[in-house]
């Protein structure tokens, strides 16, 4: 039958992009070369916090092969030395009045070669005055803190932002009525997506054309074509963004950073494509951080149950407020920090600063602050099983939301669209053996050895929009699907988002192919060129599969309905008496008079009934009704060394629920790639800053991240609950892991020790702080 063939939802097929991955044959920036193009290289600031008193670039424009050095000064005379950030603040271009953060982009050099370029960065000199460097939102927020952003007329302190959700009066009452109240404090240490490739774009303003192409490192082409054309008023239809193949993102991504800006103003002024490749220190210490959230949490226990929980957090934000989350939600998503409990009272506030820290992105796997909810609440349950003295597995299912409960309204104000929490947990303790693992673990304690056994039941809010909540910079967050089916019935499918390695042009063929009936390999799958795809927001935040996807389906689903029509022309029968079996229609009663899809699409354009538009096509543009609430429950086994404090994952049992799954496959790809970045995040990767304000973890040697040999093996399970408001029953499962897992890692260290009194350990998990807190518990060997 033809159907088995067409491989449509829920194929392990391989993916399609691989074929050129795997031989080299991967179109990536570095990859662009351009007749007479020109290099660029940024030079950046050696201190925290200065004044900039003066540069002198005679030096470096005096050695052979430069071209021309550019200086904030420069870009001020064209109105470019500042501009917006997406969550709505200004970044200096290049600096004018003073630096603000290590690492900031003080002057570009471009030249012949990248070599020259580099060279010349030396030749520049620049007398700065040193400042006193502020490196948290402590610190920052002191009344004798210095402003950092005193270039912003009305901020006479280094407080951006208070916002709160949910009600505090009931919350209080919830706590006063408690028999238990814990809490912890934490923080969710500054990391970094580093993903393989760089930043970078080549830039080419066509003099003679005014066309400006910019080929660009971007997650989001359409809203930085956007943002392009307000920051440099050049016509957006003059505009067109590409962004090829891109070696990951992870959110690094998302922003738009001063060397896109600079080497188009570059281009423009000199008539030539220039191109800028950033370096991994510079991709390290000024791109796209995490987190940084400091926080405190409280739940409210009464007869076994949460009643209430309170959470405050200190957002560091850097020294320019860049962290792309939508407008209305200053803290983004971390208001979901209820995660799968029914918790009937919550009250959450917090407060970003500014510090002299490279600034925010969306960055890092991350779904605007979802993951910090989920490591607060993660690790607060545990610390509540712990101090009542239960099963920190039946304290969960205690207080999850019980599958009857959905659609569920939060505390805090989401509409959980579906779950079935306890499913999720019960297949991971099967999986793993719980039972038998907590026996192993009392009677390894009794010889001295330290077991832990770490469990985490995560939920996200993943797929922006809805567009009236969730928008980028006024942007409402939709997406969109443009479908072509040709003659010969092979198709072209356009999409507003773009991959950076998730597997777009595998799995939305799968759509198509699942909806319409033509085979996956038929449809060819395009992204990521402005002039050539419908407007989308971008892939971030999981959204792709459960907003483009959505519209994918959706316009298939319009085009089979024009299909139908044709078909009943070309069987001369009514359309009411039309069976559909995917790829085929056929006489309700006579299945042999059937005209399969290709049929179809040849008559679109050869044969069509009488008045009706000719062709195959159409796109649609979707504004999903909910976010997507994927879920699930990770649980964790380490070894715990007594006198070392190194810890060993024996085992990591990971179920996840994304509703329907596309393709098995790439979604376990997905899950596996996500628990290494959040072993990675649990167990060692850190960006830290001395008071200078110096940053420590500018390279690979200081920032450490997991290789195949630290990489324990996974275990992965599934429950499928579909999302019952998008068409094909999806949810986003991009970032699940790395969301969900880091919580499920520190837990099991701690629980490892927890005998012994230890309720925290602050990530990383490094060795010296489990070994001090061996000695402090009188664990330690
Ligand atoms: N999928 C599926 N069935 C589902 C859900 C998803 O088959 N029920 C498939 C999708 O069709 C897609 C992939 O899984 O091929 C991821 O889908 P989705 O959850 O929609 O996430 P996005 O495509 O929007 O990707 C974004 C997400 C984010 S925000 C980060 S950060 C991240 C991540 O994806 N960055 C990545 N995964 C990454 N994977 C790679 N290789 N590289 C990155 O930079
Ligand atoms: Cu938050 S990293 Mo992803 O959303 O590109």
């Amino acid at each position: 039958m033809a159907t088995t063939e067409v491989r449509g939802l829920g194929h392990s097929v391989k993916r399609k992009e691989d074929e050129r991955f795997i031989r080299g044959k991967g179109t990536y920036i570095d990859d662009i070369a351009l007749p007479g193009m020109l290099h660029m290289e940024l030079l950046r600031s050696p201190f925290a916090h200065a004044r900039v008193v003066s540069i002198d670039t005679s030096r470096a424009e005096a050695l052979p092969g430069v071209v021309a050095v550019v200086t904030g000064e420069l870009m001020a005379q064209h109105n470019l030395a500042w501009m917006p950030t997406l969550s709505g603040d200004t970044q200096a271009v290049l600096a004018t009045d003073k630096v603000r953060f290590q690492g900031q982009e003080v002057t570009a050099v471009v030249a012949e070669s990248a070599y020259v370029a580099k060279d010349a960065l030396e030749l520049i000199e620049v007398d700065y005055e040193p400042l006193p460097a502020v490196t948290n939102p402590q610190q920052a927020l002191q009344q004798d803190a210095p402003v950092i952003r005193d270039d912003k007329e009305d901020q006479t302190s280094n407080h951006i932002y208070h916002w709160e959700a949910g009600d505090k009066e009931a919350t209080d009452r919830a706590f006063d009525e408690a028999d238990k109240v814990v809490a912890l404090d934490t923080h969710y240490p500054r990391c970094h997506p580093a993903p393989l490739e760089c930043c970078g774009c080549v830039a080419d303003v066509n003099p003679a054309t005014s066309k400006a192409t910019i080929y660009m490192t971007s997650q989001a082409p359409h809203v930085h074509r956007t943002l392009f054309a307000l920051v440099t008023g050049l016509p957006e239809q003059n505009i067109r963004i590409v962004s090829p193949d891109i070696g990951g993102g992870f959110g690094n991504k998302v922003p738009i950073y001063p060397g896109y800006v600079v080497a188009t103003a570059a281009s423009l002024l000199l008539g030539r494509p220039v191109k800028w490749i950033e370096d991994r220190t510079g991709n390290l210490i000024s791109t796209g951080f995490a987190r940084d959230y400091h926080m405190h949490g409280e739940l409210a226990v009464k007869d076994g149950r949460i009643v209430g929980l309170r959470a405050s957090l200190a957002a560091d934000e850097g020294a320019f407020y860049a962290d792309a989350q939508p407008s209305k939600l200053r803290i983004g998503l971390f208001h979901i920090v209820t995660g799968s409990y029914d918790i009937p009272t919550a009250h959450v506030q917090g407060d970003g600063a500014y510090t002299n820290k490279a600034p925010g992105g969306v960055a890092y796997r991350c779904s605007f602050r979802v993951t910090e909810a989920s490591y607060l609440i993660e690790r607060l349950v545990d610390v509540a099983a712990n101090e009542l003295g239960v099963d920190p597995a039946e304290f969960r299912v205690q207080n999850f939301i019980k599958p009857d409960q959905f659609p569920y309204e939060s505390a805090t104000g989401f509409v959980y669209d579906s779950g079935d929490y306890e499913k999720a947990l019960r297949l991971a303790l099967e999986k793993l053996g719980y039972e038998d693992l907590r026996k192993e673990q009392a009677e390894a304690r009794e010889q001295g050895k330290l077991i832990g056994i770490g469990l985490a039941s995560f939920t996200e809010v993943v797929g922006a929009g809805h567009g009236k909540e969730y928008d980028i910079v006024g942007l409402r967050m939709f997406d969109s699907a443009e479908l072509r089916v040709h003659p010969t019935g092979k198709a072209i499918l356009k999409l507003g988002v773009k991959a950076q390695g998730q597997g777009h042009e595998t799995t939305f063929a799968q759509i198509v192919a699942e909806e319409l009936g033509i085979p996956y390999e038929d449809v060819e799958v395009q992204e990521g060129d402005t002039d050539n795809t419908p407007y989308g927001l971008g892939t971030y935040a999981s959204r792709s599969t459960p907003v483009a996807g959505a519209a994918t389906a959706v316009i298939a689903r319009k085009l089979r309905d024009k299909a139908r029509t044709i078909a009943a022309h070309l069987l001369e029968a009514a359309e009411d008496d039309l069976e559909w079996e995917r790829g085929r229609f056929s006489v309700k009663g006579a299945p042999d008079r059937a005209k399969t899809i290709q049929d179809v699409a040849f008559a679109a354009y050869t044969d069509l009934p009488e008045g009706l538009e000719a062709g195959l096509e159409g796109v649609h543009y979707y504004d999903p009704p909910n976010m997507t609430f994927p879920f699930g429950s990770y649980a964790v086994v380490v070894e715990v060394d007594r006198g070392t404090g190194q810890w060993k994952v024996r085992r990591v049992v990971a179920v996840d629920d994304c509703g329907v799954r596309i393709n098995p496959m790439i979604v376990e790809g997905q899950i596996m790639g996500g628990l290494t970045e959040g072993f990675g995040i649990a167990a060692m990767e850190l960006i830290t800053f001395d008071e200078e304000g110096n940053c420590i973890g500018s390279n690979f040697i200081d920032y450490l991240l997991p290789t195949s040999w630290e990489t324990p093996p996974f275990e992965l399970g599934e429950t499928v609950t579909p999302s019952p408001h998008h068409p094909i029953g999806a949810k986003g499962v991009g970032e699940s892991a790395t969301v969900g897992s880091p919580a499920a890692y520190v837990n099991a260290v701690v629980d490892a020790l927890a005998h012994a009194g230890v309720r925290n350990l602050e990530m990383p998990v490094t060795s010296d702080k489990v070994w001090q807190a061996l000695q402090e518990a009188g664990l330690a060997e």
